[in-house]
């Protein structure tokens, strides 16, 4: 097991480019992958990350179906935004490249023809459906119909929505092709299989007996897969966007998307290194690391694994450090429902504050369960812990070396036990530090890097060199050379997880050269060395900003509710009699005010044209009693008159409940003279 890497290929799932990335891309995959790359890099081991945008799959299809697009465009469009917000979070890929590009298409089709040659699919004939007047076979996801579980209309051929269930297009009832509206037909088509259950024995040796040391999340999985017993899995589609199948009768059928994206790492590393791209995914001195969500597990351990397998020449991965899914405000992100914060977005609300966000989805990474991004602990994490820990030690250092020494670093005399034991904790952490990072414990190891902002705060809090400069200008130099150092070593300490702030900091530093090596040395600083002003190298975030985030998803679930409204069930007839008997008109409201006591009363003198009267109408909490003064509203004039909170009213207000419960007051749509009747 403890083999000797000399090399470490890092991939990260390629997302799908059919819209732009979120906070959980980030926090499941991309921050970690991160994180670990460039720890890799400044401990000078060699190593390379691989990104992507995965361009092929019905989705995309299926989105530029709806725009009148092609699918082509659909992809240009989201890889270039992704890309950019993955560049702006400073994800320091070596190529993010893309699939629907020609080196992809070439190596992917190379492998499905060496898989094909080796004789290592098996082909077979199936039942599948086909739209006569589009004529095509329909993809799952292009199938809909009533879900034969909880009968809601609108399942697809994979999965009905409305209960979650898994589907395949022959459970649904009453079939409808998404396409064209009509009723599919059975036909007979050929595909090609990977049989997995001839490589189950194999990788339940690989993983349940030699990866016991796989996150509990990553082997449960692959355990239940694996003890449910491996199926053959269809590699290939009948679709008309993807990389065509490169066999002979293979006409109008393309590479699965799960076959052909994987294998974008290998092409996006042989894009990038022509000439020694084997060296990262063939030798046997080269460690292979995944980084992906939860729902990408059996494609990355079972299936990915077997096609490399099948190859035959290529290494296996060694972790598949999974993350389980990051929520938000207690609620599932989706795309759909807009329900997410988008990545390009942020940026336009918290500029240059790409490292709080680093921050707070790294303290909150869902590394072992899912877990719930709040705007008010983003705003709690940002002000109370980088502001007020980390922020504010380095601050404190570099003014007041430049209040007592002019800026420069100040000679250090003989070291304090306190000095030593200060020292010494910081050692033990940065040990820590270490074996978190190496066991991929991301959200741990940040814990134990601002714990050592932590000590420098408390040395400077215990040592008070402000009170002995008075008194002895030496130990003050002594203190904050000590303090300098620290601050040096956070630098380097925080780069993985908070490159922006460590670049900040050692510009601050003018600190020329760093590697993980140096951390723990106070010897990072030399004496006499110039150091500019400070900066701040965080900002309190203030209540409004959060404020308006929260009500932007407020206002989104709104919006939710509106799209999904569905009118109740008319009510059973009435006949013209009994309408008849019903009396409404029209007045003008004269005046209008709370009812003291009552939440949801507002109080009326309507003009009715017939003197007056007075309504009490349940509609306080949706409208400021002001902006109804001057409105003609309806009203049922001959309900009896009844006391509300000791006020007569003689009438009821008309509203319309909107889906979300908002009550709106019924108006004519034109002014007409009070007391006419409306029928
Ligand atoms: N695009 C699925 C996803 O974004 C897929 C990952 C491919 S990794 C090779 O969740
Ligand atoms: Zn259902």
């Amino acid at each position: 097991m403890n083999k000797k890497f000399n090399r470490t290929t890092v991939t990260s799932a390629l997302p799908y480019a059919n819209g732009p990335v979120h906070i959980g891309h980030l926090a499941g995959v991309y921050v970690p992958a991160d994180i670990y790359v460039r720890y890799l890099r400044l401990k000078g081991e060699d190593v390379l990350f691989i990104g992507g945008s995965d361009e092929h799959g019905v989705p995309i299809t299926i989105k530029a179906k709806k725009e009148g697009v092609t699918p082509q465009d659909i992809v240009d469009r989201y890889h270039n935004i992704i890309k950019d917000s993955f560049k702006e979070f400073g994800i320091s890929f070596d190529i993010y490249s893309r699939t629907s590009g020609p080196v992809h298409h070439e190596v992917a089709s190379d492998f499905f023809k060496k898989l094909y040659e080796k004789g290592e699919f098996i082909e077979k004939e199936s039942e599948q459906y086909y739209d006569e007047e589009a004529k095509q076979f329909l993809a799952d996801r292009y199938i809909t119909g009533e879900c034969p579980h909880c009968h809601a209309e609108g399942a697809y051929g994979d999965q009905c929505e409305k209960c979650g269930t898994s589907l395949s297009p022959l459970d649904l009832i009453n079939p409808k092709s998404a396409i064209s509206g009509s009723k599919p037909v059975l036909k007979s088509t050929k595909h090609w299989y990977l049989p997995l259950d001839k490589h189950e024995n194999w990788l339940r040796e690989w993983i349940l007996e030699n990866h016991k040391e796989w996150r509990p999340n990553v082997y449960g999985q692959c355990k239940s897969w694996l003890d449910m017993g491996l199926q053959p899995r269809a590699v290939s589609r009948d679709l008309d966007w993807g990389i065509p199948v490169p066999v002979e009768g293979a006409e109008g059928k393309v590479l699965y998307v799960w076959f052909d994206a994987p294998i974008g790492y290998i092409s996006n590393t042989k894009e990038l290194l022509p000439d020694s791209w084997e060296k990262w995914w063939k030798a046997e001195d080269t460690r292979l690391i995944h980084f992906i969500g939860k729902d990408n597990i059996v494609f990355h351990c079972i299936v990915f694994p077997a096609m490399l397998k099948a190859e035959g020449s290529y290494i296996l991965p060694d972790n598949v450090p999974s993350n389980e899914f990051l929520n938000l405000e207690g609620d599932k992100i989706s795309t759909s429902r807009n329900w997410a914060v988008w990545l390009h977005e942020y940026l336009v609300d918290f500029k240059d504050k790409q490292d709080v966000l680093r921050y707070v989805l790294t303290a909150n990474a869902p590394e072992t369960k899912d877990n719930d991004f709040t705007w008010k602990d983003f705003q709690a994490r940002n002000n109370s812990e980088l502001v007020a820990i980390y922020g504010n030690f380095v601050n404190r250092t570099l003014v007041l070396t430049h209040k007592y020494f002019g800026g420069k670093v100040p000679e250090r005399q003989e070291l304090t036990d306190y000095d030593k034991e200060t020292l010494k904790e910081f050692s033990d952490i940065k040990l820590e530090v270490e074996k978190l990072l190496d066991n991929f414990k991301f959200r741990d190891a940040q814990k134990e890097a601002m714990n050592l902002a932590r000590i420098g705060n408390k040395y400077l809090a215990d040592t008070e060199p402000w009170k002995l400069a008075k008194t002895d200008m030496s130990r003050v130099g002594t203190i904050l050379n000590i303090a300098l150092q620290i601050t040096a070593n956070l630098a380097i300490a925080f780069e993985p997880f908070l490159p922006f702030s460590s670049a900040k900091l050692r510009n601050m530093l003018k600190l020329s050269s760093w590697s993980w090596s140096n951390l723990g040395s106070i010897d990072l600083l030399e004496t006499g060395a110039e150091i500019s002003p400070a900066e701040l190298l965080f900002e309190k975030i203030e209540d409004a900003a959060i404020e308006a985030q929260i009500k932007r998803l407020e206002d989104t679930k709104i919006q939710n509710e509106i799209n999904s409204y569905k009118p109740e069930a008319i009510k059973e007839d009435v006949s013209f009699d009994e309408f008849m008997k019903l009396d409404i008109r029209v007045g003008t409201v004269l005046e209008c005010q709370k009812v003291p006591k009552a939440d949801k009363l507002l109080q009326f003198k309507i003009d009715d044209g017939m003197g007056g009267r007075t309504i009490v109408s349940g509609i306080a909490q949706h409208y400021n009693p002001e902006d109804l003064i001057g409105k003609q509203v309806c009203f049922i004039a001959n309900f009896p008159p009844r006391k509300l909170k000791g006020i007569e009213s003689q009438g009821m207000i008309l509203s319309a409940e909107d889906a979300n419960g908002r009550l709106v007051v019924v108006s004519p749509s034109d002014l007409v003279t009070n007391g006419v009747k409306v029928c």
